[in-house]
């Protein structure tokens, strides 16, 4: 067998297993099996590691429908448990490279990459530091800002001081004016994401956004249109290139883009190219790519600006696992720059099997 073993892991211990889900079907479909052999490894949400049987396998595929919603991962019956919490693995057999597709915790922080660099199996997209980076809004916007790119006005919230200096920090949230954004750090998704209009609406937004993190990110609200491009390592020593850029459209029924409409992404309409002057576009393009070099990802990333009526660009966030069902904005960015889905699963894939294990 000389066709490189591709282990896809998917699902995973949180509440965006259905979104994984739709990816890794994605994914499925789309990678060249006369190439690769496919081993699709599925986490259940109670965080059992299962290999998917040929009917699991058909049945992941058959739950991405055109509406993109999928069924939860069948747990149980004839699939073959790889690993279960606390106990030692199963042996999978030799692995080339992983493909992981996971949201949020466990998946996307960098606690899969780590696992995976302990094991000594090459793996697609970033690596430990850039994923757990993406991952923390807080520490995004850090890192970025430190890098010398444009970032809104932020306060981070941690969890000691809301518990025991909470006028010190309302003032400071009152500085970046109204209203602000409050959003967990760490969620994977935009769940725990509210408005708040004063002073009046904010303990409220914290509290809520705490439900899902202790720490806390307020940001300025930025008037702007939304813009977004996708990233893509290239194979060899060239640098990474950016997509043309598209604009999320806004839509009247939302004021910002809610779980469902962000992870449903069907439903959103996204402007391919994004009608911008040439010379902003290319702008924002090398904004994009150095994004993405200050938190030194690889692979893919989804780097999201907003272009303000003054004609500034602001980098709103950059994330190192963005929707990838072949509709979503990456993806559909990458085929509109001329690289069609299974081509961009295959690039990925190749970069894995390129990279060194280790230190890089
Ligand atoms: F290819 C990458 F970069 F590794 C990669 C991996 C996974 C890009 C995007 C994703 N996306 C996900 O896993 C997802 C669960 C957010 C969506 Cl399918």
């Amino acid at each position: 067998e000389s066709r490189p073993r591709v282990a896809i892991v998917f699902g995973g211990r949180n509440s965006e297993h259905a979104v994984s889900l739709m990816g890794a079907g994605s994914v499925l479909q789309a990678i060249d099996r006369s190439k690769y052999d496919v081993i699709p490894v599925g986490i259940a949400r109670d965080g059992r590691w299962v290999l998917a049987s040929s009917e699991q396998q058909f049945a992941i595929e058959a739950s991405v429908d055109e509406s993109g919603t999928a069924l939860a991962l069948p747990s149980g019956g004839a699939s073959l448990v790889a690993l279960e919490p606390g106990r030692i693995p199963v042996e999978l057999g030799h692995v080339d490279v992983v493909f992981p597709v996971l949201h949020g915790p466990f998946g996307e922080d960098g606690t899969i990459q780590g696992l995976l660099e302990m094991a000594g199996v090459p793996y697609v997209g970033s690596g430990v530091l850039a994923s757990a980076v993406g991952m923390d809004k807080g520490y995004m916007k850090m890192v970025l800002a430190a890098s010398g790119l444009p970032v809104g006005p932020y306060v981070v919230v941690r969890d000691r001081d809301w518990r025991l200096e909470r006028d010190r920090v309302l003032k400071e949230i009152q500085e970046l004016g109204w209203p602000v954004f409050v959003k967990p750090s760490r969620a994977g998704s935009s769940q725990g994401i509210s408005k708040a209009t004063g002073l009046d609406e904010l303990e409220g937004a914290v509290e809520f956004a705490r439900e899902h993190d202790p720490k806390v990110l307020v940001e300025a609200a930025i008037t702007g249109r939304e813009i977004e491009c996708a990233v893509l390592q290239s194979l060899g020593d060239e640098p990474p290139a950016a997509s043309v850029p598209g604009e999320v459209l806004p839509r009247e029924d939302h004021e910002f883009f809610d779980f469902a409409a962000k992870y449903y992404e069907g439903h959103m309409s996204l402007q391919v190219p994004a009608d911008l002057p040439a010379e902003t576009a290319e702008r924002l393009r090398a904004m994009a790519v150095r994004a993405f070099e200050a938190l030194g990802c690889e692979g893919l990333a989804r780097v999201d600006f907003f272009y303000t009526p003054q004609g500034e660009l602001i980098l709103n966030e950059i994330n190192t696992m963005p929707g990838f069902t072949a509709l979503s904005v990456a993806p559909q960015l990458w085929a509109a720059s001329g690289l069609p889905y299974s081509g961009l699963v295959d690039h990925l894939i190749q970069l894995a099997l390129a990279r060194p294990t280790g230190l890089r």
